[in-house]
This record gives C-alpha cells, sequence and structure tokens, in this order.
C-alpha cells in the first residue's frame, strides 16, 4: 500500500469507526508502524545473561488452537528471536490438569522465566506460588496469578466489550433482542461478561433472550451449532454480542446459513487475517469487532519477562488497549489481511508497553 493512501487508511478507520453509519470510536494512533527502516537502533547494550542465547522463559498455554493463540504464538515466537532467548512452549491443549502440570514443569526445570498464557485460577495458582517462592519471574496473561509479585498482563477487556456495545448500540438504538455467546471461567470472557451486564442494566431496551457459548479444539463449529438452534428458537434476534473471534466466526456461520444476514448483526472481539475474510465477504453479519493485535500482544509478554529475567522494573499490571474495527472501514480501505491493519492502524502496535532498552524498536 502507498504511503498517501495508508494516511487516508489510518483516518478512515479512524473516522469511519462505526459499523452501520454509528457514531466514531477513534484509534488515536499515535505511534510510526513498525518497520525495520524505521526501528530504532538500540542504545543500551544487553545484558551479559542474554549474550549466550542460554536466557530460557517457559511458556505454558491452556489453549493453542484458534487464530488468535496461533497468532499470539508468532509474536511470541519472533520476540523470542529477537531478544535471543529460548522460548520453552507447552500446551494444555485445553485440559486444565495437564497445563497444571506443564507449569509444575517448568519451575521443576528452573526455567529463567516463566509466561502463564490463560488458565483457571484455581488450576495455575498453586505452581504459580512455587515459581515465585523459588524466585522465577513470572508473566501471567489472561489469568489472575494469584501472587502479587507476578506481572499481570490483560488486553483491555472492558474496554473490549465496550467498544463492541457501543457499536451494537448504535446500530440497534439501544433496543431489540440479542443473543449473547458466553463460557464462564475464562478470566479475559468473565471481564467482557461484566461489561454485558452493565450494558444490560443501562440498555433495557435491549434483552438478552438466550446464551450459548462452547469453548473446545473446534470453538467455531460448536458455536454455529448452537447459535443456529437459539436464532431458530427466538426469530426476533437482531443482534449477537459474541466477544471472542471464535464465537463470531460461529455465530457468523449460523447467520448465513439460516439466511439471516440483513437482519441479524454481530459484534465481536479479536482479529485475524481469517477473520477479515469473514467480517468482508458480501453479506457478511459480522459487522464490527474490538481487537488488539494478538501478536503484539506475544511480544508484550515475552519483552515484560525478558525485562524480569534482566532484574528491571516492570509494572505489577500491564494492559494492551484495544481498537475498534469495523466491517465499513474494512471494505473502505480495501484492508484483507492483518499486516495491512496494523500498518494501517498503529495504535495497535505498543511498543512502550514493556519497552526493553537494549532492543530495536
Ligand atoms: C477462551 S478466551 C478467548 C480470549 O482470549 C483472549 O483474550 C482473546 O482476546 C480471546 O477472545
Amino acid at each position: 500500500m502507498k504511503p498517501a493512501r495508508l494516511l487516508g487508511v489510518v483516518a478512515l478507520l479512524a473516522l469511519a469507526g462505526c459499523s452501520q453509519g454509528a457514531p466514531a470510536t477513534p484509534a488515536a494512533p499515535s505511534a510510526p508502524p513498525p518497520s525495520s527502516a524505521s526501528a530504532a537502533a538500540p542504545t543500551v547494550t544487553p545484558p551479559a545473561t542474554f549474550a549466550g542465547g542460554n536466557v530460557r522463559i517457559a511458556l505454558v498455554r491452556q489453549l493453542s488452537s484458534g487464530d488468535y493463540f496461533e497468532q499470539w504464538l508468532a509474536g511470541a515466537q519472533a520476540e523470542a528471536k529477537a531478544l535471543n532467548v529460548r522460548l520453552e512452549v507447552s500446551s494444555g491443549d485445553g485440559n486444565n490438569d495437564k497445563q497444571a502440570l506443564n507449569l509444575e514443569q517448568a519451575v521443576t526445570a528452573k526455567s529463567d522465566a516463566i509466561i502463564v498464557d490463560h488458565g483457571f485460577a484455581q488450576t495455575v495458582q498453586p505452581a504459580i506460588k512455587k515459581a515465585v517462592t523459588a524466585g522465577i519471574p513470572l508473566v501471567a496473561f489472561d489469568v489472575d496469578p494469584g501472587s502479587p509479585q507476578a506481572v499481570a498482563l490483560t488486553q483491555d477487556d472492558h474496554k473490549i466489550a465496550e467498544q463492541a456495545l457501543d457499536a451494537m448500540k448504535a446500530d440497534t438504538g439501544g433496543s431489540g433482542e440479542a443473543l449473547y455467546v458466553y463460557v464462564a471461567g475464562f478470566a479475559p470472557l468473565d471481564r467482557r461478561n461484566e461489561t454485558w451486564e452493565q450494558f444490560k442494566k443501562d440498555n433495557p431496551g435491549i434483552k438478552q433472550v438466550a446464551r450459548i457459548g462452547v469453548v473446545n479444539s473446534s470453538t467455531a463449529s460448536a458455536v454455529a451449532d448452537q447459535a443456529k438452534a437459539a436464532l431458530q428458537a427466538n426469530p426476533g434476534v437482531k443482534a449477537i454480542f459474541a466477544p471472542y473471534d471464535e464465537f463470531a466466526k460461529g455465530a457468523a456461520l449460523a447467520v448465513k446459513e439460516l439466511g439471516l444476514a440483513d437482519k441479524v448483526k454481530i459484534y465481536g472481539a479479536d482479529i485475524s487475517t481469517a477473520d477479515i475474510g469473514v467480517m468482508t465477504e458480501p453479506g457478511s453479519p459480522w459487522v464490527a469487532t474490538s481487537a488488539t493485535d494478538p501478536a503484539n500482544v506475544g511480544r508484550v509478554a515475552v519483552r515484560a519477562a525478558a525485562l524480569l529475567v534482566a532484574g528491571e522494573n516492570v509494572d505489577r499490571e500491564l494492559s494492551v488497549p484495544p481498537s475498534l474495527i469495523t466491517q465499513k472501514g474494512l471494505r473502505d480501505a480495501g484492508i484483507t489481511s492483518v499486516e495491512q491493519l496494523t500498518r494501517a492502524f498503529p495504535a495497535l502496535t505498543t511498543p512502550d508497553v514493556a519497552r526493553v532498552p537494549w532492543a530495536a524498536s
């Protein structure tokens, strides 16, 4: 994309941050897009520990399938490579006991730092406590570590829900039947749920007529089946709040298969190249999503862990802000991939969150 067109895209996305003609949700672009040409040269020498490539950071994941988790891992791996760190990745594949065991093993193996990526508090907190007691620095993403010594990294989940729901409110005029997709126990979904509960109180015209949801290795197709049944049972539904991209993809499939795309609109969370394809295809009901760049969040997690290994100060709570991305904005700007989106939407890259002074930015 040519620079002039890029500027147009930024303005367009910031100003046309609406799904069906709703008021703008500015993206407040603040930083130049990352590129090798513009990368700032590091001014600080890396700590000696990092010189031999022997720093080991364990990444202990609860989930690994789906666009979000794949992009997140790609970002984490890219940052580990840039920082000359060995990233040792394990996944519970949705099995919380397996994740807890992997975490215990990372503690026993005396990793230099541990990143816990998702998980249920009751299954990971005991091993997190052991890591902290053993003096192993720990970053917890999207799970409450339960230990104040650990760094807790989140996306701003209340904002994610708020941005998507603002779009829903603008499109519906604040009234109508809605379907909600949610599974309790996942910290980001629980936080988004808090905002949804408040939203319903503040907007009594929006009536939740059904709640569905499942998280497994084929979330989208399972949600599609549930959404189909819920839509058939509730023909008055005009909006679906599906604040996880696998939920939104499943809901979109159901709406399209039932031929309801003109009537039912979807407000989601997260973004990927595949999601952009779903949002922008002709007749798509998925009109808005609030998202971070998952690869950027993975990078932040590794940066925070590396800083802790180096003995640097890191805020105990780190948050990556989301941006509202709309079907209209994507279509108008001709955006077809996350790479184009992040170039056009610089606020999605957050080099100042856990900045590593010895790394190029
Ligand atoms: C099952 S939890 C899924 C969420 O985790 C991350 O926070 C992503 O944003 C995704 O929506």
